[in-house]
């Protein structure tokens, strides 16, 4: 397959993108690299140094014989992207291409507006892009099991079946995001829906849940491969982080009573969801929905397993329940489907057996660069909107209002 890699310098594009390189596809790696640039803007940085895009590429080649083509580009410009996709031509473009943190998009209303333009914008220019060079293309658009909520039923994978005054029909689950990034991801599906019905392009919407983890075989394989990993409060997911606070003695952060369940996936999980999603594609005019997690947990189950697995290796490590600076349930129901993947021969990795060896490990070797004061939460929802956040004491710049537009080059 011919592939474009959307948001390839990315926690999940970059693995991505040597994963289906190694596999024999075409490589197309494209990003504006402006997840960089607010790491600068909210004083944050990737515990495990990362390479530049061109340094990666030439490296990917080096030790693989193989070819990723770099391309500068954001989605938000319509001209570049409808470019990109007719120069390429794609069999499939993974969209991993998005302002992806929740915290960050509940700073202050100019980052609720950066988080929707950039999201919602960039992917209806791909859907226009694709209608006009690509219309058979299969778009892999990355969503997230967050679009559901916390609802008292069983989640199912994108429909319901519903039964209403005698009428049945099977219609999109009910949508409950939890913030403005999660409700951009809400949008993006209903946008990409209707163009699979008015248009007749092809899309498989993946709902992923929260990723863990240090990186794949490919990451593995040298230093200049390695993808991010983010332990900070705006960027870094749950274990993730708290692994690295319990690295340095440093509480876990379990927000109020750590009752919230979320489904949970290791990062070598998702590149493989990604590739049998995009060896299996569905037809032109179809929008289907697959539910991208392994496991689900509850966040205070989460803290006690990072806590045995440290005793297990006579460490200690305390837990600390913060006022929850987040708007959400805190004990609920929630049980989510997810066997399309499993249909399609995923053959998941689990907590158990990952948590020593590629997070722990990994955060081990890395211990030296974890900077504490990143790990106190700065984002409040219930005050949202009203202003912007410092970044903290190490690293005192604020963070700034939407940036500019940049073009291809
Ligand atoms: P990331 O921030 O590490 O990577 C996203 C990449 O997209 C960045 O390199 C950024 O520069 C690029 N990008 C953003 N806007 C762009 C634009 N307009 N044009 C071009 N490039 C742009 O995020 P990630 O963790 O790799 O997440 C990738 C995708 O997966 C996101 O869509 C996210 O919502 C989704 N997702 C992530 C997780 C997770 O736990 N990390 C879970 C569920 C879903
Ligand atoms: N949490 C804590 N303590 C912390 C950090 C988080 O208790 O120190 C809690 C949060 O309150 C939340 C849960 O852990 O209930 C998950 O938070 P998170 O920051 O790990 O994940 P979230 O903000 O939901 O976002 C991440 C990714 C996002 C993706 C989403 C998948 O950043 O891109 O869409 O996971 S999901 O959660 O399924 O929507």
């Amino acid at each position: 397959m011919r592939v474009i890699v959307l948001g390839a310098d990315g926690y999940l594009g970059w693995p991505t993108a040597m994963h289906l390189s190694m596999k024999g596809h075409d490589v197309i790696a494209a990003d504006s690299l402006i997840r960089r640039r607010w790491d600068v803007l909210c004083g944050t940085e990737s515990l495990v140094r990362i390479a530049g895009m061109k340094r990666r590429v030439a490296r990917w080649k080096a030790i693989s014989g193989k070819q990723i083509t770099w391309e500068r580009l954001d989605l938000r410009s319509l001209p570049d992207t409808t470019a990109l996709i007719a120069q390429y031509r794609p069999d499939v473009v993974i969209h991993f291409a998005e302002q992806r943190s929740a915290p960050y998009s509940m700073i202050s209303g100019p980052h609720a507006v950066e988080t929707q333009v950039n999201n919602v914008v960039g992917t209806l220019n791909l859907l226009f892009a694709l209608r006009e060079s690509a219309a058979d293309c299969h778009l892999v658009k990355l969503g997230t099991m967050g679009e559901y909520g916390t609802p008292n039923i069983d989640i199912e994978e994108g429909f319901i079946e519903i039964s209403h005054n005698g009428r049945k029909d099977r219609l999109p689950y009910p949508k409950q995001p939890g913030s403005f990034y999660h409700l951009s991801k809400v949008h993006d599906s209903h946008n990409i829906m209707f163009t699979c019905r008015a248009w007749g392009l092809r899309a498989t919407d993946l709902n992923q849940g929260v990723v863990y983890g240090s990186g794949t075989p490919e990451t593995d394989l040298d230093s200049d491969l390695r993808t991010r990993f983010d332990y900070d409060d705006i960027w870094g997911t749950v274990l993730n982080r708290f692994c690295a606070q319990a690295a340095v003695d440093y509480p876990l952060t379990v927000y109020g009573t750590g009752g919230q369940t979320r489904g949970f996936i290791d990062i070598r999980d998702t590149v493989r969801c990604v590739e049998l999603a995009a060896l299996n594609p569905p037809e032109r005019g179809e929008y289907r929905v697959f539910n991208q997690f392994t496991e689900q947990f509850s966040v205070g189950e989460l803290a006690l397993r990072v806590q045995a697995a440290r005793t297990a290796h006579g460490l200690e490590t305390s837990i600390e329940h913060l006022p929850n600076p987040r708007t959400e349930m805190e004990a609920h129901y929630y049980n989510a489907k997810h066997q399309r993947l499993l249909d399609l021969g995923l053959q998941p990795h689990s907590l158990e057996d990952s948590l020593i060896d590629r997070v722990i490990g990994l955060v081990e070797r890395h211990k030296k660069r974890i900077k504490p004061h990143l790990f106190a939460p700065r984002v409040d929802w219930r005050f949202g909107g009203r202003g912007d956040i410092k970044a903290p004491a190490a690293s005192r710049r604020t963070v700034p209002t939407a940036p500019s537009i940049s073009t291809r080059s």
